[in-house]
């Protein structure tokens, strides 16, 4: 019999449209966000489930046709970036037309980033602008009883008049250690799996995976980044150190984890507290057991907390650094040059800690000449593992906003906002086209990991069969652009 629930969470699944022939390949990783709305709405007397339908690789009309036969909701949720709008939408539509009398709720990135428009465009009844805890509780308890007025900070719906009506944006507590730790125990643990480059050192065994965040928040504003659109502009929110590591002692003894991503957006940015986060993971015996990864920028990263973070089990450090040019590292607000790059470049890997470089094509000064800086750079440093990514104008960015101000053309379909996609569509600028960007990136990435130095610092490093694996499985799946449509030129 299906199972009646107040509210069932879905991770709707796109992973075709998005990573296409890097599908076997590319991270397959928990959904955090609404593993703790459910934990939370649980604390508060509600039944709730999650279906992670990205984990089993299914399109939405075999979600929906799975929930349909399992479950009996009131309302379903979904979670989703930009890039997983169209999943998430024929999701909701779908359950809009097969599960009638189902009431269905959107949060995320996307949902908090423009919402007003969500509802407007999706089949969608409650739009979650910013974090959700308090808000599904009141939410869920208003429509079991009927009601057809939402004043609830947060939730965004539609009057009987079909008029928006704006409540806001929900900021959570200052107290991350009040919340509740996810709900492990409803998410597929078996199916995560980490990024294959950090199983490198593990004879590629990506399983036992999973993310944890030990902070919320970012307290820059770079153009590219939406990760405010949902804390809003304050202070970073950290958990105590306490907190964390009982997490992970729980996801070491319990489900036998063994790689971590901390998904902090700059895990480094309080020496202090880093450091006594890796010495409390250390005491509790689990800085051999762990192998994680986390995101640091170059200004917060100092030889004695790298050494500390080692021990305590990080061995990869990725770093944003966005441009080899320094005149477009200032144009971008970065606070960084290029020779803070190569200083914390050396400091993360004199430590024997892997360097993940994020560099970034398009910037809205970027030239081919300063584009070849960047791949220059890249190449000089020869990073373990780079990622060329694309100046995407996602909602809620600057650069959305420089978009729409200077009648740049956005992608058309919401996938087209994905890195990774066949079709991805970078924001163009003065100087160049969309499809200058990506043609530029194309060629950055096959120079860089096709160079001789890459793959003979590979094989010194990584080995023989980490060479073979990169070749024979990353290399040899050439992307292929479809001709360009006239919004690219
Ligand atoms: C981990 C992560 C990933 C993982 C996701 C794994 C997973 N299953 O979730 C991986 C590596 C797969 C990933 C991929 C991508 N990511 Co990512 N990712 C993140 C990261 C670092 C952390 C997300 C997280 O767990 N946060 C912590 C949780 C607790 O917060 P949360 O998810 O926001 O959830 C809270 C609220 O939003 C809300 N909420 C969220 N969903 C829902 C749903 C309901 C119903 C309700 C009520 C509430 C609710 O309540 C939660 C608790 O308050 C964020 C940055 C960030 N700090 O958020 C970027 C981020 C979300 N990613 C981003 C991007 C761009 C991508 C990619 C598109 C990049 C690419 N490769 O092309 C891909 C898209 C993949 C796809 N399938 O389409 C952008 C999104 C921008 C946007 N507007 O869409 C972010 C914000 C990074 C950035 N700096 O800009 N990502
Ligand atoms: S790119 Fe990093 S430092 Fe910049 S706003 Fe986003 S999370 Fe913060």
């Amino acid at each position: 019999m299906a199972k009646r629930v107040d509210l069932l969470l879905i991770n709707p699944g796109n992973r075709m449209e998005q990573y296409a022939k890097l599908n076997e390949l590319a991270t397959v990783g928990p959904p955090l966000g609404i593993g703790m709305v459910a934990a939370f709405v649980r604390q508060h007397g509600i039944t709730v489930d999650i279906v992670d339908a990205e984990a089993y690789f299914w399109t939405p009309e075999q979600t929906v046709e799975y929930v349909k036969k399992e479950y009996d909701p009131i309302i379903v949720g979904l979670t989703a970036f930009t890039t997983k709008m169209t999943a998430a939408g024929r999701t909701m539509e779908l359950v809009k037309k097969e599960m009638p009398g189902v009431f269905t709720l959107l949060g995320g990135h996307h949902a908090s980033a423009i919402p007003e428009h969500t509802l407007k465009t999706e089949p969608v009844d409650f739009v979650l602008q910013g974090e959700g805890y308090q808000p599904i509780v009141e939410l869920v308890r208003a429509v079991k009883k009927g009601s057809r007025e939402f004043n609830i900070t947060g939730i965004w719906y539609k009057d009987a008049k079909g008029n928006c009506v704006n409540n806001g944006s929900f900021l959570g507590s200052h107290k991350l250690d009040e919340l509740p730790m996810v709900a492990w125990d409803m998410l597929p643990m078996e199916k995560y799996r980490a990024h294959h480059w950090q199983a490198w050192d593990y004879d590629l065994d990506t399983s036992r995976f999973a993310m944890i965040y030990t902070s919320l928040g970012c307290a820059f504003a770079c153009d590219f980044c939406s990760v405010n659109v949902v804390y809003g502009n304050r202070q970073v929110r950290f958990r105590s150190v306490e907190h964390v590591v009982a997490e992970l002692k729980m996801l070491v003894e319990q489900y036998q984890i063994r790689h971590v991503e901390v998904v902090d957006d700059t895990f480094t940015i309080n020496a202090k507290r880093v450091e006594a986060l890796c010495d409390c993971i250390i005491a509790a015996g689990l800085g051999d057991r762990l192998n994680m990864w986390c995101f640091g920028r170059t200004d917060t990263v100092e030889p004695g907390l790298m050494r500390k973070m080692k021990a305590a089990g990080f061995n990869w450090v990725f770093m944003g650094f966005e441009s080899g040019n320094d005149q477009i590292l200032q144009s971008i607000n970065k606070k960084q040059n290029t020779d803070k790059i190569k200083r914390a470049n050396d400091i993360v890997r004199g430590a024997g800690i892997r360097v993940g470089g994020n560099y970034i094509f398009g910037h809205q000064e970027d030239t081919p000449e300063t584009m070849q800086d960047t791949l220059e750079l890249a190449k000089l440093l020869n990073v373990e593992y780079a990622n060329f990514f694309l100046t995407m104008p996602y909602p809620g960015t600057n650069l959305y906003r420089i978009a729409q101000e200077k009648g740049y053309p956005l992608p058309e379909k919401w996938g087209q906002y994905g890195f990774f996609a066949p079709d991805a569509m970078p924001l163009r600028n003065k100087h160049l086209t969309s499809w200058d960007i990506i043609q530029f990136r194309d060629k950055a990435f096959n120079e860089y990991y096709q160079s001789a130095s890459y793959q003979e610092m590979v094989r010194e490093v990584f080995g023989e069969k980490i060479l073979a694996f990169l070749k024979e499985k990353v290399l040899s799946k050439e992307m292929v652009r479809r001709p360009p449509p006239q919004a690219m030129l």
